[in-house]
């Protein structure tokens, strides 16, 4: 039994890509839960064939909870820390195939394997041999049959519509929910039909949030909206369509995103301005390496009532397959933000954003505003209002209105608020919820219900 959209009054996954899971926990405490994520989505962490690259995680050849990001006691404690600190853990789950290496080896953890055989897990049997282009690969994703039934570069694909494999799965899947975990990306969910997923998540032993990778491709048969029956399911043109914006379009444009520029049901939705993979094979998105603007689209995000959103955490790319800083034996090192690691999560713009979405759950948008250009404004009906102005000029000598009570607001773009003080400029707004503020160019002003002195 899968349930559809993150619950509770915080929604908001931070995605601490490649993280080890002691640094997964310190981080929980020390800023996820004080920031409000509701949610930590963390690297696969089944055993994966050995290598200093991070798509080595992508490469299963056991289910044991032991890989270069650590142990199964320091996953378990992991997921019981951020717990404790208010913060779910969702696990990224490769359940589509298997390791890709044509030559066997061995995993991370000691365990043998060859291509399609996994000793004691998986036999030759239970994988799919397509038998075309030459090398069972995928070729045309314009064909639903070799999408979901030859291999996706080389990853030996499980047969998913048998009774061993689904079985096999859901004792993989039931196994981390046994560890305490919330829910599951659902790797790959694109070359699995809906319907293999859905008898895997009969199979959970209790409810858990799913989200599904489904890449809508333009033309392909296979789509998104498929797999709206098992959960949510990520929205990958949102991300690509927000950069265009930004980068060649008018903010002026973003009045009905969403479902309105044909995106999936809000409600289904699972929306990020870039993932790891988007960050880098798609050179379009907005990354890290765009650092104001990232953190502008990052607050639209959080602002704008569309969908569960996820905020990237990466660490720096130094070139496309590299893994993160590790040590010799391919270990990965603990975090240290802002030195080898980006940590987008902790830059303030973003993470105090992540209040206002919390304190504006639920609020329609109201207010809006545009100069046809790059200034935008709108609330979040009686709980919050922001401008956001990507003209290259600050805009002066205007009023907004905000609908918001009279009172004193942090602007929790330049500010904090912690314990009823607030780091940054105050915005007064009057009995007739205005207030009157300079926007400097490429930059906002967001205030909201709880961060009122
Ligand atoms: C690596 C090597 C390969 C080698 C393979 C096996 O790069 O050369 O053949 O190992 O030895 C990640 C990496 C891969 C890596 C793989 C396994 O990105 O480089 O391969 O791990 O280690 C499609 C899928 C989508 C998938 C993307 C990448 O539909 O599901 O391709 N995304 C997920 C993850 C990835 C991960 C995998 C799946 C595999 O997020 O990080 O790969 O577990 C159109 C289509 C899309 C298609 C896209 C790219 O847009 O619409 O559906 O996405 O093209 O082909
Ligand atoms: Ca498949």
């Amino acid at each position: 039994a899968a349930v559809a959209a993150p619950t509770g009054g915080k929604k908001v996954i931070a995605n601490l890509f490649e993280w080890n899971w002691p640094s997964v926990a310190a981080e929980c405490t020390g800023t996820l839960g004080p920031k409000g994520y509701g949610y930590v989505q963390v690297s696969p962490p089944q055993e994966h064939v050995r290598g200093n690259q991070w798509w080595v995680a992508y490469q299963p050849v056991s289910y044991r909870i032991e890989s270069r990001k650590g142990t199964r006691e320091q996953f378990r404690s992991m997921v019981s820390t951020c717990q404790a600190a208010g913060v779910k853990v969702i696990v990224d789950a490769v359940v589509n195939h298997m390791s890709g290496q044509t030559n066997g080896g061995t995993g991370w953890a000691g365990s043998s394997y060859q291509h399609h055989v996994y000793p004691g897990i998986y036999q030759a049997q239970d994988f799919h041999y397509c038998g075309r282009n030459g090398t069972n690969d995928i070729v045309n994703y314009l064909d639903r049959y070799e999408v979901q039934n030859c291999e996706l570069v080389n990853l030996a694909d499980l047969k998913t519509g048998s009774e061993y494999v689904r079985s096999r799965l859901a004792a993989y899947l039931n196994d981390l929910l046994s560890l305490g975990v919330d829910g599951f990306r659902l790797d790959a969910s694109k070359h699995m039909p809906a319907a293999d997923i859905a008898d895997i998540l009969r199979r959970l032993n209790r409810p858990a949030y799913v989200v599904q990778e489904v890449i809508h491709g333009a033309g392909e048969p296979i789509r998104p909206e498929e797999y709206t029956g098992n959960g949510d399911v990520h929205e990958f043109r949102y991300g690509k369509d927000l950069a265009r914006v930004f980068r060649s379009e008018r903010l002026a444009y973003l009045r009905n995103f969403g479902e309105g520029w044909g995106h999936l049901p809000s409600s289904v939705a699972s929306v990020f301005v870039d993932n790891h993979d988007t960050q880098r094979d798609d050179g379009g998105v907005l990354t890290y390496r765009d650092r104001g603007i990232y953190a502008l689209a990052n607050a639209f995000m959080l602002a704008w009532p569309y969908g569960s959103p996820t905020v990237m955490s990466s660490y720096t790319i130094t070139n496309r397959d590299a893994g993160p800083p590790s040590d010799g034996g391919n270990r990965t090192l603990n975090t240290t933000c802002y030195s080898g690691w980006e940590c987008e999560h902790r830059w303030p713009v973003i993470a105090n954003m992540v209040g206002f979405r919390n304190a504006t759950e639920g609020a329609g948008v109201s207010n809006w505003y545009d100069n046809g250009y790059q200034h935008i404004a709108f609330s979040r009906t009686g709980r919050g209002f922001i401008t956001i102005n990507d003209e290259d000029f600050p805009i002066t000598g205007r009023s907004y209105q905000t609908g918001l009570p009279a009172g004193r607001y942090c602007d929790v773009i330049h500010g904090t608020f912690t314990n009823g003080t607030c780091t940054g400029p105050i915005i007064t707004v009057d009995a007739n919820g205005w207030f009157a503020a300079t926007v400097p160019a490429h930059d906002a002003i967001a205030l909201h219900q709880n961060a009122r002195l």
